[in-house]
């Protein structure tokens, strides 16, 4: 049997941090070696914000060579640019015909952009979700490996796909989104209450995957906590340090309520932020190493990429066709 389609992406918007390990890329690669995988760099969802060209290029590359460094091996898995492979917007098209606008409108991530970018609020943007479902539909995938942010995305993505094959044929799977239960949400070190963001204009709130042993460290000790001194995991009551919690289990691997119990005693986070700020400095430091290897080959990482694009343009090209006479229009 066949086996089945994973995929998924990010966007070139800026540098990769540990939310995107612990939310997805960590996944992609536990999943590579039994699904036949797909990562792309939707470097066309990026341009839905200003970006300069020069940045939305160096960013590509970077985000290309940290799926490889978090350990995505494109021996197993294809790894490729969006933008170079044109099916998925032409298959974005066809879907944005099937999409009321209501759809669009109630995306939370649409309603939190246009009050943040209130200067900037393109069609793009209002239609993006519907260029994500592409991106999955055109590879007929089954499972689509994401950070909690991206689940009612991917509720549009198995709508469009049902809506299709009952309009139509059956002709797509209803991609199933794949959502860690913990670290599905890494938060902002400042605002722990906000979702932690590669393009937050506060550095400090952010652990990149470029930074260095001390920036991490230092970034860790001046996280914002709380006025109590237990180290208790509470989500919804106290973000700041369940955050640090959850940041010590993705770097550990040692379980939440183990780190909990390991640490009933305390009676202040100075200590507790030391074990954290080295733990994830340890977890990091092989990834940016491995980066700053691939990044520096440009060619190699470019004859990826583009063996990629070919495999993927292939497999999309195919899935199309079928899309486009099913819909009713004259193949050549
Ligand atoms: P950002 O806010 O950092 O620009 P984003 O969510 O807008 O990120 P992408 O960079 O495309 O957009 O996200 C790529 C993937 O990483 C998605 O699956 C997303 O859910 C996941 N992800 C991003 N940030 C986090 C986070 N803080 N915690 C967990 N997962 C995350
Ligand atoms: N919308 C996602 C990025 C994204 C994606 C995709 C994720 C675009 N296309 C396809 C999974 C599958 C985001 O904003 N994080």
């Amino acid at each position: 049997m066949d086996k089945h389609v994973v995929l998924s992406g990010m966007q070139p918007s800026g540098e990769l941090t540990i939310g995107h390990v612990a939310g997805a890329l960590r996944n992609w690669v536990k999943l590579q070696h039994e699904y036949d995988s797909l990562f792309c760099v939707v470097d066309l969802h990026a341009i839905t914000a200003k970006q300069e060209p020069a940045k939305l290029r160096k960013w590509t590359l970077d985000v290309a060579a940290m799926y490889l460094a978090a350990g995505v091996d494109p021996q197993q898995s294809t790894v490729f640019v969006q933008s170079h492979v044109p099916e998925h917007v032409q298959l974005a098209w066809v879907l944005t015909c099937l999409t009321g606008m209501g759809e669009c409108t109630r995306m939370t991530q649409f309603k939190e952009k246009s009050d943040r970018y209130s200067d900037n609020i393109n069609v793009g943007l209002f239609t993006y979700p519907i260029l994500m479902a592409a991106d999955i539909l055109v590879y007929n995938a089954h499972v689509v490996p994401v950070g909690e942010d991206q689940k009612q995305h991917l509720e549009l993505a198995r709508n469009l796909a049902e809506r299709f094959n009952h309009r139509y044929s059956e002709t797509f799977n209803v991609p199933e989104p794949y959502i860690p239960d913990i670290g599905g949400r890494i938060m902002s070190l400042q605002e722990p209450t906000k979702k932690m963001s590669k393009s937050d204009p506060n550095t400090n709130a952010s652990i990149f995957l470029v930074d260095s042993d001390d920036v991490i460290r230092n970034k860790i000790r001046r996280a914002v906590t709380d006025s109590e001194s237990t180290i208790v995991f509470d989500e919804d009551h106290r973000p700041g340090i369940s955050n640090l919690i959850t940041l010590l289990h993705l770097a550990t691997n040692v379980p939440v309520e183990q780190i909990v119990q390991q640490w009933s005693g305390a009676t202040g986070y100075a200590e507790f932020k030391e074990t954290v700020a080295n733990a994830v400095a340890d977890y990091i430091r092989p990834i940016r190493e491995r980066f700053l290897t691939i990044r520096a080959d440009t060619d190699a990482l470019n004859a990826v990429l583009e063996s990629g694009a070919e495999v993927a343009r292939k497999r999309a090209l195919k899935v199309l066709r079928k899309v486009y006479k099913k819909v009713g229009l004259v193949a050549l």
